[in-house]
């Protein structure tokens, strides 16, 4: 953990000086695997894995630039900088895997547990064009673990931990096996877990928000003689996850991923390159425990990733590398007929058929020390994104949803953008303590499949139309309640921003940093009004249609570290601040941007002995005042939550932990959570008070 929050707190400085030091580290042969994972496993405050559960969006629960967009238990979105989904570039073991689904119920962290994550790093804002493309708001790179090398005998290793939550039943089941020789390395790492919906702060359940999933991989690598080769397969399954903010739960998502990489000499060049395939069967309906009627909807697709780098210039204060990337990613999507409802048969509802997005990319990348105070990091990146659908059909040709269909299979539907991304960073050290990083980039990401070709709705009158409003609710990862429909002339977004970062860090262990930043959006892809239904079960729900608009998002984000403590007997204390405020509308002034996380803020305080560790934590949240308008996004209330927790290590296997979540049992709403569709379309509840005691044991 200690590696994971010195690598995420400084951000964008991460960029100059870490970044470079990890990052090329990473590629060299020699220094793959021990590092880090001494640091995931025996360092820092509360570990992270007794710390999180489900979600391991969880684990950056110390970065102030990255919040969550919840829905299921395990499918958070993640927000950096305003923005979500799609617009913040994960990467695991450096491949992105695209969401699935017309509600992204299954975003590239939902495949993998937070048992698995050796490292996570966040970069808000500007990231480096050799870390991604086609995103916005910023970079969430995750590393999963791996046994390692060992530089002598050979060498097994073993973990097997077990994290049970009293609110939600939440029980989780891990386990590790590895073996790990000078040149050879095995691993497999295994996580079960299921959760109950859980109760609010009033001890009320709130519906659909049960979970389970089981997550295997195994990795194998060798040492070679100038690099390091790794395979990775993984299957990760989940049989049921509701999702109070949609109107369909998730009822199955299997997806099978596999990964070859290179890390080492090319020829003479030091390079990194990967080759991988996910394929998704995705599966929703709605949950028989609460409701009635039936929406069946299937989603499958294949992804494939390759990618390859090489630094081709390297002295010792400057370093250029060059890099392509191609990614090729297919999906259906079809709802299959309900017998008995007129609305929703006979036929399959094709809401995209055969649809591809495929992208080739190729960037350079510069990083130079000019002198012992001042060094650049200048990246040029294109990324050409083709994408293409076949023809589509209603339910039926009656009320469901002929008009639609005959006007989208009438239209070209081939589309190519070419999309350039720039960033330069400019680091000065000001003095021993004190550093600024200024940065200018301009990033731009292409519409998604379903902002381009979901079609219900097109044509139709909407006044008329219930069973096509029905098809349009169908299409929203906002879990803002309403329906939408895509809109095949969108064009890419492209942002210009504007950051800057002030570090601060003492010799008696203090650390201070802030990063205020300012984004203009060009065709931001926000939405039209098209209808507000008055009748019905759906009134007040808003009909909307994907569409391009200008957008401003400007923001701060602080934190705070102080080692202000050290003693024989009690050992080191340590406490951290973080706040993030971030504001974003659009130019024509018609509409804040929906789901703006208000101003927030942490206090943690961490004693810990070689033995013992604690913790007290207090989380703020200001009310929600500023909203999406056009799509009735309700306000949220301002709130306090506290969590206590502490471990002990006993001898040098076991580690019990206890924690108290929501000590206060706080009743408050979710500012990120959506519209709760089940209960009366009122905000979501958050999670009330929950004793959770883990059991770890590392071998
Ligand atoms: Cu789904």
């Amino acid at each position: 953990m200690m590696n994971k929050s010195k690598v995420c707190g400084l951000s964008l400085y991460v960029l100059m000086a870490v970044y470079s030091g990890v990052v090329f580290a990473e590629g060299s042969a020699d220094t793959l695997p021990t590092v880090t994972i001494q640091d995931s496993n025996k360092t820092g405050h509360l570990e992270r894995r007794t710390r999180t559960q489900g979600d391991s969006l969880k684990a950056l629960d110390e970065e102030p630039s990255v919040q969550m967009q919840t829905g299921g238990g395990i499918s958070s979105l993640p927000v950096m900088h305003g923005v979500s989904s799609d617009r913040v570039n994960v990467k695991v073991d450096g491949v992105g895997v695209t969401a699935s689904c017309p509600n992204h119920m299954n975003p590239a962290l939902s495949y993998i547990s937070s048992f698995q994550v050796e490292a996570i790093t966040a970069i808000p804002g500007i990231t480096p064009v050799s870390l991604g493309g086609d995103s916005l708001g910023g970079s969430i790179l995750v590393n999963t673990q791996h046994p390692g090398f060992t530089s002598g005998e050979s060498r097994y290793s073993g973990q097997f931990s077990s994290i049970y939550g009293s609110n939600e039943d939440y029980l989780n089941l891990s386990a590790h096996v590895g073996f790990a020789d000078l040149s050879n390395s095995v691993g497999y790492y295994g996580t079960d877990e299921k959760a109950r919906d859980y109760k609010n702060g009033k001890s009320d359940i709130v519906k659909r928000t049960a979970y389970e999933q089981n997550n295997h991989s195994l990795v194998y690598a060798r040492k070679l003689a100038d690099g390091t080769l790794s395979f990775r397969v993984g299957r990760t399954a989940v049989p049921k996850q509701g999702f109070v903010n949609q109107y369909m739960d998730m009822l199955e998502n299997t997806a099978m991923k596999y990964n070859v990489k290179y890390r080492g000499l090319l020829g003479t060049l030091k390079s990194d390159v990967s080759l991988s395939h996910q394929n998704v069967d995705h599966y929703m309906d709605k949950l028989r425990d609460y409701s009635s009627g039936q929406m069946p909807m299937y989603t499958d697709s294949k992804e494939t990733n390759l990618l390859a780098k090489s630094h081709l210039i390297s002295s010792q204060t400057s370093d250029t590398s060059a890099g392509v990337e191609v990614n090729f990613y297919s999906l259906n999507d079809w709802w299959t007929p309900v017998s008995g409802m007129g609305g929703m048969s006979p036929n399959n509802f094709v809401n995209i058929n055969d649809g591809h997005r495929d992208r080739y990319a190729f960037f350079v990348e510069n990083e130079t020390q000019w002198n012992s105070s001042y060094s650049t990091n200048i990246g040029a990146r294109v990324d050409v994104v083709s994408m293409d659908t076949g023809r589509v059909q209603g339910y039926n040709n009656t009320s469901n949803a002929p008009a639609d269909e005959a006007y989208f299979n009438s239209l070209e539907r081939n589309k190519t953008d070419v999309n350039y991304d720039m960033t330069w960073l400019n680091a000065y050290q000001i003095s021993e303590s004190q550093k600024i990083v200024l940065g200018l980039g301009r990033k731009s990401r292409s519409p998604n499949l379903y902002e381009r070709y979901t079609w219900a709705g097109l044509q139709s009158t909407l006044a008329t139309s219930n069973p096509v409003r029905m098809d349009m609710r169908m299409i929203n990862w906002f879990g803002d309640g309403n329906g939408y429909v895509g809109n095949i002339n969108l064009r890419p977004e492209v942002s210009h921003i504007l950051s800057a970062s002030y570090f601060y860090q003492s010799a008696q262990g203090a650390h201070i940093e802030i990063t205020p930043y300012y984004s203009e959006i060009q065709d931001y892809i926000d939405a039209d009004l098209k209808y507000i239904s008055t009748t019905g079960s759906d009134t007040g729900v808003r009909y909307l249609q994907f569409a391009n608009h200008d957008a401003i998002i400007f923001g701060t984000e602080a934190s705070v570290s102080w080692d202000f403590l050290q003693t024989e007997s009690y050992g080191a204390f340590n406490i951290k601040a973080l706040t993030s405020f971030t504001r974003g509308y659009r130019k024509d002034g018609v509409s804040d941007l929906y789901n703006q996380m208000p101003w927030n803020g942490k206090l943690i305080l961490n004693q810990e002995t070689s033995k013992w560790k604690n913790r007290a934590e207090v989380h703020m949240v200001a009310a929600k005042e500023d909203v999406s308008g056009i799509r009735n996004e309700h306000k949220t209330g301002a709130y306090a939550t506290a969590d206590l927790g502490t471990e002990y290590k006993w001898g040098t296997a076991f580690t019990t932990s206890l924690q108290v979540l929501n000590v206060f049992d706080t009743q408050y709403d979710l500012p990120l959570g959506g519209k709760d569709i089940l209960n009366g379309k009122s905000p979501v509840a958050g999670k009330g008070r929950s004793f959770v005691v883990g059991l770890n044991y590392d071998l």
